[in-house]
């Protein structure tokens, strides 16, 4: 048995030293200083987030892969318990190249791989331990899967990040907070410096006891610390940002409500569980005080890694392709994993999948149907937006858009049509928030014009609506 989602699910909720009492008042204050967005006044003079650029950027990448891979691909487990021997990890034709050249034939535009898991086996050489790498029989212990990764990413134009796991099951030092955070530090220092410039550090929380018996406590504030210092251009992922926050599930499905701006006391450290907290990660707020849009984490796999028991129990193309709907099309990011094999490839389904998934998207989006706008404001906080059509059109498909780079405004909307045979707008749709893209299909519907009527928590911005057939 590989693994119990339940008590994964419960590990990560219950994750940094368990509890509020446990982490907080410097994690909490930095949390809620470090809003990463420049903030602009709105109409009534507060002020108001906005994404920074490096947010923007991920925003704008849509869908990066993640690429679970490590000791657990040999072993064929979902959490290593750390005592797996080095010389289990040889990857007969590991070839980063087709993880990047895949992620690019799906549309993906950034790739996330798992550095360091919670069995602490690092896939570069590292000076921090021997568990790593270096002690296998890959490439006669000369090899470095980050390396290849990050040079697969750039040859094929994706943008890397990197997981580096604080939960490590291995190291001797687990345990002795103090001692741990050192050598936690001395890894990401090396991640952070060896590879160039990295798009995402992702961090998950996940957190137990030591050899000592003693749970770790991590110095988070330092962990922020180092990535900005030695990475600015990266946007740093926990379930409770600073830059970026988790979705609050694992079945790649984002709130219908999905506001960017949450408040940051709302999550309050990395690990904080409860409804109230999964509410605020799934929804964010209108009158949040930080941007940290949310990031969707999904599987191809019922599992991370993987496993030859699943290989015929990869997501359908129809199940990829509304991901991309749950996700991206409710103002997140989707990042989407894929996990290569004991060869080092991703399986030839998962591949078939992948472009799949892709087709099925290009087609959706393959007939844009063109007209004329126009925008009107129609009271303080509302507006309309109409596109109409020289000739009645098909439309099944609605994206839009909001101006993100100026914060997110839109908090309630409506779409109406009129048809040939009446010209009595009918509502079609209706939503909340819109934020980066909100996309919508419906069955196939003949339209001579469609209306968008918003309402906005300031003055009204201009919005865009674009409709396919
Ligand atoms: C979780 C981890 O425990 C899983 O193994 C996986 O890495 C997932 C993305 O995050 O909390």
């Amino acid at each position: 048995m590989p693994f119990d989602p339940s008590r994964r699910t419960l590990l990560r909720a219950g994750a940094v030293a368990a509890g509020a009492a446990a982490l907080p008042l410097p994690l909490r204050r930095l949390l809620a200083e470090s809003a990463p967005g420049t903030l602009v006044p709105d109409m009534q003079g507060a002020p108001r987030p906005r994404p920074t650029k490096a947010q923007l950027q991920w925003q704008r990448d849509e869908i990066a892969l993640f690429v679970h891979f490590g000791i657990n691909t040999f072993t064929d487990r979902e959490w290593g318990d750390g005592t797996e021997s080095p010389s289990l990890f040889n990857p007969t034709a590991l070839d980063a190249r087709q993880w990047a050249r895949t992620a690019k034939a799906a549309g993906a535009r950034a790739m996330v791989l798992t550095a360091k898991h919670h069995d602490g086996f690092c896939l570069w050489p590292t000076a921090t331990t021997r568990h790593s790498v270096a002690s296998s029989p890959w490439r006669s212990g000369r090899g470095d899967v980050v390396r290849e990764f990050v040079d697969a990413c750039r040859a094929e134009g994706l943008r890397p990040g990197l997981y580096c796991s604080p939960w490590d099951r291995n190291h001797p030092t687990y345990g002795d907070s103090p001692r741990y955070n050192d050598v936690y530090i001395a890894q990401l220092t090396e991640l952070l410096t060896r590879y160039g410039k990295l798009a995402e550090v992702w961090f998950d929380g996940a957190n137990g006891e030591g050899p000592n018996g003693k749970r770790q406590t991590y110095d988070w504030p330092r962990t922020w610390e180092t990535v900005r210092r030695l990475q600015p251009d990266a946007v740093i992922f926990s379930d409770a940002g600073p830059d970026v926050r988790w979705i609050g599930n694992e079945r790649g499905v984002a709130g219908e409500t999905h506001w960017s701006t949450i408040r940051p006391e709302s999550v309050p450290y990395i690990g904080a569980s409860g409804d109230d907290v999964i509410r605020a990660l799934q929804e964010g707020h209108p009158d949040g005080t930080v941007w940290r849009p949310g990031e969707t984490d999904v599987s191809i796999r019922p599992g991370w890694f993987h496993h030859p028991a699943e290989d015929a129990r990869v997501k359908t193309v129809e199940q990829l392709a509304e991901l991309y709907f749950t996700s991206v099309g409710r103002n997140s990011k989707l990042l989407l994993n894929v996990p290569p094999t004991r060869t080092g490839q991703f399986h030839a389904t998962d591949v078939e999948r992948l472009l799949g998934m892709r087709a099925a998207l290009v087609e959706r989006f393959a007939r844009p149907v063109k007209g004329r706008t126009r925008w009107r404001k129609t009271g303080a906080l509302s507006a309309e937006l109409q596109l109409t059509f020289d000739a009645a059109a098909t439309v099944s498909t609605i994206d839009l858009r909001e101006a993100i780079d100026a914060g997110q405004l839109v908090r309630s909307w409506e779409l109406l049509a009129t048809t040939d045979a009446s010209s009595t707008p009918t509502v079609l749709l209706r939503g909340t928030t819109v934020g980066y893209r909100q996309l919508r299909r419906m069955p196939a519907t003949a339209v001579r014009s469609l209306t968008v009527r918003y309402e906005t928590l300031d003055a009204p911005r201009a919005i865009a609506l674009h409709a396919y057939g």
